[in-house]
């Protein structure tokens, strides 16, 4: 490329190329940290704290699993292939009991739905929760889900955190009525998934089924990971509620036996 036109000294061409150069990559730059806070945050956004007795955001449902029984998630069969969970102790994240998740090869789903949950357009409603992944076969693009925020419908959810290709994520929208293409779908990277790592999630949502009002924030283990996202099929779908599924559930082909524990759940309204 000629950067000296004729009739200009070299000099002078010289540093104005250099200085189109710093211009350019201080513009890279901030493009850059912009993109980066975008994903991941702003270091400043802290998670919402757990309500007060005192507080007016009330908590909607609550299981730490120290009491010996599942009692609190109701009574969901359709939801057990094979297995329904059960309470472990030991190796906890808050107390002494857990509740594990277990599928065996050729198994499908172990998860729970707990009653009275629902979630309708314009409901800001936060879940905090911890993960543990245990012998999770995590080199694989085959689908694996450990909370789904789902729709009345048939289709897939329009909000869920996976595990996929060793990192954990969050997203949906498959099967959205109404998208163009149906097969619309975005995720967002959490960052790496570890077997035997408890992990705390605080997931915050904005439900509606309108993009520009739908919006997630994520914090991992205290720290932003996700702010102000809006996903392109909403977080609700058009006429539908949504409710909360957790536990695990996956591609039946995986023949992995493996599990996933869940430990101290606390879901409020804002
Ligand atoms: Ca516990």
């Amino acid at each position: 490329m000629d950067v000296n036109p004729p009739g200009q000294d070299a000099p002078r061409g010289n540093r104005q190329v250099w200085i189109a150069a710093v211009a350019f990559l201080v513009a890279v730059l901030a493009g850059g940290m912009a993109a980066a806070l975008a994903l991941n945050g702003s270091p400043g956004a802290s998670a919402p704290v757990e309500p007060t007795a005192e507080s007016n955001d009330p908590i909607l449902f609550a299981a730490d699993f120290e009491s010996g029984d599942l009692e609190a998630l109701g009574d969901t069969p359709w939801n057990h292939r094979p297995t329904p969970p059960t309470i472990v102790t030991g190796d906890a994240r808050q107390g002494r009991s857990s509740a594990e998740y277990y599928i065996p090869a050729n198994g499908e789903r172990s998860e729970s739905a707990p009653p009275g949950l629902r979630f309708r357009e314009g409901d800001v409603v936060v879940f905090s929760f911890a993960t543990q992944l245990r012998n999770m076969s995590l080199d694989t693009e085959d689908w694996q889900v450990l909370v789904q925020w789902k729709d009345d419908g048939d289709s897939s959810p329009p909000v869920a955190l996976v595990v996929e290709n060793g990192r954990y994520e969050i997203g949906g929208g498959w099967g959205r009525s109404g998208t163009d293409p149906q097969s619309a779908v975005e995720y967002v990277d959490l960052g790496p998934a570890t077997n035997y790592e408890w992990v705390d999630w605080v997931v915050r949502i904005q439900f509606a089924s309108d993009p520009r009002q739908g919006s997630l924030d994520v914090w991992r283990d205290g720290v932003s990971v996700v702010t102000d996202w809006h996903p392109v099929t909403g977080t609700l779908y058009p006429g539908l509620e949504s409710y909360l599924k957790f536990g695990y559930y996956r591609d039946a082909g995986i023949q992995t036996p493996s599990s996933v524990r869940h430990d101290d759940w606390v879901v409020w309204r804002q």
